[in-house]
């Protein structure tokens, strides 16, 4: 037995070493929560290649995401770093936004590049457009992008065509801005979208990307971020009136779709045996969209706050022949995606201050995660209020809580906007695996197990922050019209001439 260990290893270390470095697929839903995929429980959704995902790969019951908004998010998904040190914060990019994701932050794709990957990202980027389209993913280590590079709503949506054409969509958007547009690396390829046909140019875009680089052996990253699920909901022919759901259920539904043609096109090239898909979504459901909303299952609240169901989103790893099949209830984040990503790769991890762990342990072995702490940032995190608040193992405490508008209209009042800002001195403190939909704080009455780990949170929050250096907001840079993108420079009067 002795002799044949080092035999093993050895093999084993031959055959990592002629593999192929693996292709990364990057799936990243946008205000989906944690109870709307059917693989976690939702009644009407029709998701079968997701639940596909699920069943053939591991799925996470405690995996974060690092605000409940999505441009800090998206900024922690690609840097393994809370989006305080980047500067994303507070709230979101706009379309006329001065800043961007700082062009000196490393992200997956530029970590990947030097190994000679071929990267694209396809869908809703939100990571700052800036003068001359300085932030767009182009610059940011992605040889090819298409998309829209904000949030659809971010325009006027009252004509936004749903299907049947004469089905008019939900609500009226940001009115007295351009209309959003298609972007095609760095130019307009289409003002204003045509929401019909889009599901189906990103599904193209992807695929091609895939099998093109998949042909030539050439290993790859795909970052797709969807629009989906994001308000105000859209489906073009295939998808609309398809699920039980209604237009929630129909958007989701086709990007799900999509996902079916990923997975096709990575069986027909041979590459699927070499490829990790992970699929998660930037922030929880915006509840204030009644039932047009996304779900966040039994998590409490949703989009803006930093109860369960605004950070804690499903998340699956799927990676036939390397990752087994199954559930895992260990803590893991967005922030962890790119370390395994490089692990798994080979990369160099860039030379900053990462607040990720490497996942592959886990994903691989199903092991333990590295991570057992969470910290949970309001959506305008200052540096007098920082955390708001802490999950270390099962316990979760709360030094402020708040409600949101994005999560307001639920019958929960703690969610609504009209619930101001409270702080809770001893913090409020949960069990999240006896109580996930942190319904019911434990009291603190002779309980000194309780109080040690309250010690124990305090001294994280503590060392946390006073190592967290902020870095110079890029969303408080401001706003200026004419960074709009308008795919008639020079017409007038704007926006409306921005029309091609
Ligand atoms: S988000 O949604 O971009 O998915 O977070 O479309 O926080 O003020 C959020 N916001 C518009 C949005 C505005 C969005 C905000
Ligand atoms: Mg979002």
């Amino acid at each position: 037995m002795k002799r044949i260990v080092p035999l093993l290893l050895f093999c084993s270390l031959l055959s990592a070493a002629s593999a192929a470095p693996p292709n990364f697929v990057l799936l990243f839903a946008d205000d989906l929560g944690f109870g709307d995929l059917g693989c976690y429980g939702h009644p009407t959704s029709l998701t079968p290649n997701l639940d596909r995902l699920a069943a053939e790969g591991l799925r996470f019951t405690d995996f974060y995401v690092t605000s409940a908004v999505c441009s800090p998010s998206r900024a922690s998904l690609l840097t393994g770093r809370y989006q305080t040190r980047s500067g994303v914060y507070p709230g979101v990019f706009y379309p006329s936004s001065i800043g961007g994701l700082p062009l000196n932050e490393t992200t997956i794709a530029e970590v990947l590049k030097p190994l000679g990957y071929a990267t694209a990202a396809v869908g809703k980027w939100h990571l700052g457009i800036g003068k001359n389209g300085m932030f767009l993913p182009t610059n940011q280590g992605f040889d090819h992008y298409l998309g829209i590079p904000y949030s659809h709503d971010m325009g006027p949506c009252q004509n936004l065509t749903c299907f049947p054409p004469d089905v008019k969509c939900f609500g009226t958007c940001d009115l007295g801005t351009v209309t959003v547009p298609l972007i095609h690396d760095k130019h307009i390829k289409q003002q204003p979208a045509n929401f019909l046909e889009l599901e189906q140019a990103y599904s193209d875009f992807a695929t091609d990307f895939i099998s093109t680089h998949a042909k030539k052996g050439q290993p790859f990253f795909l970052y797709y971020p969807s629009h989906h699920t994001h308000y105000p909901q859209y489906a073009g022919p295939t998808a609309a009136g398809r699920s039980l759901r209604g237009p929630f259920g129909d958007a989701l539904f086709e990007l799900d779709s999509t996902v079916g043609n990923i997975l096709a096109v990575l069986e027909e090239t041979g590459a699927i045996n070499n490829t990790l898909i992970f699929f998660t979504s930037d922030n929880g459901p915006e509840l204030m969209r009644k039932s047009r909303s996304g779900n966040a299952g039994p998590l409490r609240c949703g989009k803006g706050t930093t109860y369960e169901g605004g950070m804690r989103e499903p998340a699956i790893a799927f990676w036939p022949g390397k990752i087994k099949p199954g559930l895992t209830h260990e803590i893991a984040s967005i922030l962890d995606v790119l370390p395994t990503v490089a692990s798994l790769a080979g990369a160099q991890l860039p030379k900053v201050i990462l607040d990720g762990v490497d996942m592959t342990e886990l994903l691989i072995n199903q092991g333990q995660s590295k991570r057992e702490t969470m910290m949970f940032y309001p959506i305008d995190p200052t540096e007098k209020y920082s955390l708001f608040a802490i999950r270390l193992r099962k316990y979760k405490a709360h030094f402020y809580t708040r409600g949101a508008s994005h999560s307001s209209t639920t019958p929960d009042k703690e969610c609504s906007l009209f619930t101001p800002l409270q702080a809770h001195d001893p913090p409020l403190l949960f069990d999240l695996d006896a109580d996930p939909p942190e319904h019911y704080p434990l009291s603190l009455e002779g309980r000194a197990d309780l109080h040690a780990v309250l010690e124990e949170i305090e001294k994280i929050k503590q060392q946390f922050e006073a190592s967290m250096v902020f870095g110079e907001s890029q969303i408080s840079r401001g706003k200026d019209p004419n960074l709009r993108p308008c795919c008639n420079r020079d017409c007038s009067p704007k926006p409306e001439c921005c029309r091609c």
